[in-house]
């Protein structure tokens, strides 16, 4: 671009527009209308056996009446000062002890969990309650009121994503606390999971409205069989074998702005680079594994969670000779994919 004349005159009046409360478009043009997507995220891994003695040291310090949400946020080290993992998504670790309730309270950001490890613990949505299992994955969509309790005697741990920093920019956050801490059982245990996790039944008899997913928890138990059924004709060169947990009535994405999917690389397996203007958070559930991030590698075994910035390359491999690896990740693909800004490249 052409740089306009610099005279004394032109900086006399650039200086002079600032109490009008204007500004020359010409010096922030190029800074504004990017060639493609630029973020001060930073691709960055939070290692388990780090963050797993932390989390439990919280649960000596702090009680979950006390805190309401006992989490440790994972915060992106390129948004010194934001909650948040990438620009739009926030993941934490949360912790539950044997006896402990998380009280009662609905907001309009969207959140989910995937179940990391421990027995016995809960969650209410809505008056339905939703025994969890590691490897369930389990929504809490917009508005929901949503507890969380353990009724077990070991340490429960899981992995919660919402679109917080999204939300906030949007300043679309309204949040209500219970009036109580713990909601009515309006509806039968897992009603939804029962309803809806059946491929291709669903109930006659009731359709959710509002479009929200109306199946709130999706079994590992189920899920896993599934990831491990696919056949080598469904792996993708960029995933490998990728399912996502869909909202069972549109088929669409489970939540309206959050993506998530289970992925499973074979032994040996390696995927070919792309970026993807998405960002997206990442669990390794089982087995190990690398992933290439614009020429970084990031280690990963289980419980290890890592942030991938938008338009940035990855690939994935799992280096080992006999174990299958899995990922869990959810992304904020919904939101770019309705605005009409979802592109990818092959790299
Ligand atoms: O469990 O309701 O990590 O409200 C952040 C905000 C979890 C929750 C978080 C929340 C929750």
């Amino acid at each position: 671009m052409a740089q306009p004349t610099q005279s004394h005159e032109v900086d006399t009046f650039l200086a002079g527009l600032a109490q009008y409360d204007v500004g020359p478009l010409w010096k922030v043009l190029g800074k504004q209308l990017t060639p493609t997507p630029e973020t001060p995220v930073k691709p960055h891994l939070w290692r388990w056996k780090d963050l797993r003695p932390q989390l439990l040291r919280s649960g000596e310090l702090v009680s979950a009446a006390e805190a309401e949400r006992r989490v440790l946020m994972l915060l992106n080290p390129g948004l010194e000062g934001r909650v948040a993992t990438t620009h739009t998504l926030y993941a934490g670790i949360q912790l539950i002890l044997p006896g402990e309730v998380a009280r009662t309270h609905r907001h309009t950001p969207n959140a989910l969990r995937f179940i990391m490890e421990g027995q016995g613990a809960y969650t209410v949505v809505d008056g339905e309650k939703l025994p969890m299992q590691p490897g369930d994955f389990v929504l809490t969509p917009n508005w929901t009121w949503h507890e969380h309790g353990s009724e077990g005697t070991q340490p429960v741990v899981w992995l919660d994503g919402l679109d917080l920093p999204l939300a906030g920019m949007l300043a679309g956050t309204f949040f209500e606390p219970g009036r109580t801490e713990s909601q009515d059982l309006t509806k039968p245990v897992e009603n939804s999971t029962r309803g809806y996790q059946r491929g291709g039944l669903l109930p006659t008899w009731q359709r959710p409205a509002g479009g929200q997913s109306p199946l709130l928890k999706y079994a590992w138990s189920e899920a896993r069989p599934a990831l491990m059924d696919l056949g080598r004709d469904a792996d993708s060169p960029f995933d490998g074998a990728m399912l996502e947990y869909v909202n069972p009535v549109t088929g669409g994405p489970s939540l309206a702005t959050m993506a998530s999917f289970l992925q499973r690389l074979r032994p040996g397996q390696k995927t070919q680079a792309r970026r993807q203007s998405v960002s997206k958070v990442y669990l390794a559930v089982e087995g190990a594994g690398q992933t290439v991030v614009n020429g970084r590698t990031l280690e990963w075994g289980p419980g290890d969670v890592f942030a991938i910035p938008t338009w940035t390359s990855h690939a994935h491999q799992n280096p080992s000779a006999s174990q299958d690896a899995i990922l869990f990740s959810f992304s904020d693909a919904p939101v770019m994919q309705a605005l009409g800004w979802y592109r990818e490249q092959e790299l």
